[in-house]
């Protein structure tokens, strides 16, 4: 639990941001009163829903790692504060999924549910992100589907769920918790898990691999923190960048470990490193991630669009005045690096709140 003081002291810095950049929002020293007094009677706070709103959106300013950081005065904040219940809590995070992809068209969406409050933690979401594939390990080793989720399908069946078909791509089920004691599971309505089938422009045969990802990505176990408040399950998404994709979930050799079987079906020469066999599979993935998102109508974006619009928004940033905090070996993409004008320069970091953080006791 943290002390009063603290939070009070977290309050005020978060107030006094507040106030600066929203020149309308009333009496900063009336409203710090009373929090002040709210804090001495229940050892935390409520946010207004203007306060939570743009605390919401600089937490996503702040992002250090987001590359996609641009739009952030867009974010859409889904206010369920006043859902307490872990069916409640599952039912708003697949309304979530239905509201942040309306006709393909991917909208930067938080929900925010209950804070921690002295005696009375909020509720946790314990998947990584809502829409994520089951992992199955093998009798031979291998693994069937997703293997970063082996240890938590593992653990999501010793709770209960009985798997789903084996597939590459089974959905996992949600798992909620209010208190302690084990989650709720739940799962996912098909119709609210928009996926994308890969297929390539050029080679017929790609589609025939039935590979597939989920449109949109929805972190749900990072801890959105406003002004000493701490909003435990707060999932949040934005639309992809390729890569994310093309060059790390399907390609890096403890995901789905594509490349070999690509580069073999493109005829290269896997035999020797200095074919580049793996930069030639993997530009070829990615051009099917772009291809097939762009055909199916979903909201993606590629790296070099994307650098490009964060150096337009570090600029922005620092003619408002402020420092934009950047964590260089998050922003530089994946593939093509030094083809990208993020690469060719240095950034400051630095830990500013709000901010979205993970807590050492969340799982994953
Ligand atoms: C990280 C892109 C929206 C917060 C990232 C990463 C990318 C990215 C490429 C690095 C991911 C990785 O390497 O695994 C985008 C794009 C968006 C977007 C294209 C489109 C709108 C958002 C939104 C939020 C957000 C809406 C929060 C409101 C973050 C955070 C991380 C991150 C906190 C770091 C995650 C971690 O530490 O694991 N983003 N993002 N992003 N993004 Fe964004
Ligand atoms: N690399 C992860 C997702 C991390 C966040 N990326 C975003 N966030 N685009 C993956 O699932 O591949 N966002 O909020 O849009």
């Amino acid at each position: 639990e943290v002390p009063p003081a603290d939070v009070m002291a977290a309050a005020e810095d978060y107030l006094r941001l507040f106030h600066a950049e929203n020149p309308g929002a009333g009496v900063l020293r009336e409203r710090l009163r009373e929090i002040r007094q709210e804090i001495a009677d229940t050892g935390t706070y409520t946010h207004t829903s203007g306060e939570l709103v743009f605390g919401a959106r600089v937490a996503w300013r702040n992002s250090g790692r987001c590359i996609g950081r641009l739009y952030w005065r867009s974010l859409r904040v889904r206010d369920r504060r006043h859902v307490t219940t872990a069916e409640g809590v599952a039912v708003e995070c697949v309304n979530h999924l239905r509201d942040a992809a309306p006709g393909r068209r991917i909208r930067p969406t938080i929900t925010v549910f209950p804070q921690d409050r002295p005696g009375a933690p909020g509720p946790r979401i314990w998947n990584e992100q809502l829409i994520r594939y089951a992992g199955y390990a093998t009798a031979d080793g291998s693994v069937v589907g997703d293997p970063r989720y082996v240890g938590f399908t593992a653990m999501l069946r010793e709770l209960g769920w009985s798997g789903g078909p084996g597939s590459p791509f089974d959905v996992l089920p949600l798992a909620v918790s209010v208190g302690s004691g084990p989650p709720l599971l739940s799962t996912i309505p098909g119709d609210a898990v928009l996926e994308v089938a890969l297929s390539h422009p050029r080679h017929p045969w790609f589609e025939q691999l039935g590979l597939r990802w989920h449109a949109v990505p929805v972190i749900s176990n990072m801890c959105l923190e406003i002004g000493g408040v701490c909003y435990r399950a707060a999932p949040f998404n934005g639309w992809y960048m390729g890569t994310e994709i093309g060059a790390r979930n399907l390609a890096d050799a403890d995901r789905y470990d594509l490349m070999p079987l690509i580069a073999r079906r493109l005829g290269l020469n896997t035999g020797t490193d200095r074919s580049l066999w793996r930069d030639r599979a993997l530009v070829e993935l990615n051009v099917a991630v772009l291809h097939s998102f762009e055909r199916a109508g979903v909201t993606m974006t590629d790296h070099h669009t994307e650098a490009r619009h964060f150096l337009i928004h570090l600029e922005r940033e620092e003619r408002a005045g402020r420092v934009c905090p950047a964590d260089w070996t998050w922003i530089v993409p994946p593939m093509s690096a030094s083809a990208t004008p993020v690469f060719h320069r240095y950034y400051e970091d630095r830990r500013l709140s709000p901010n979205f953080v993970h807590h050492a006791d969340s799982l994953e």
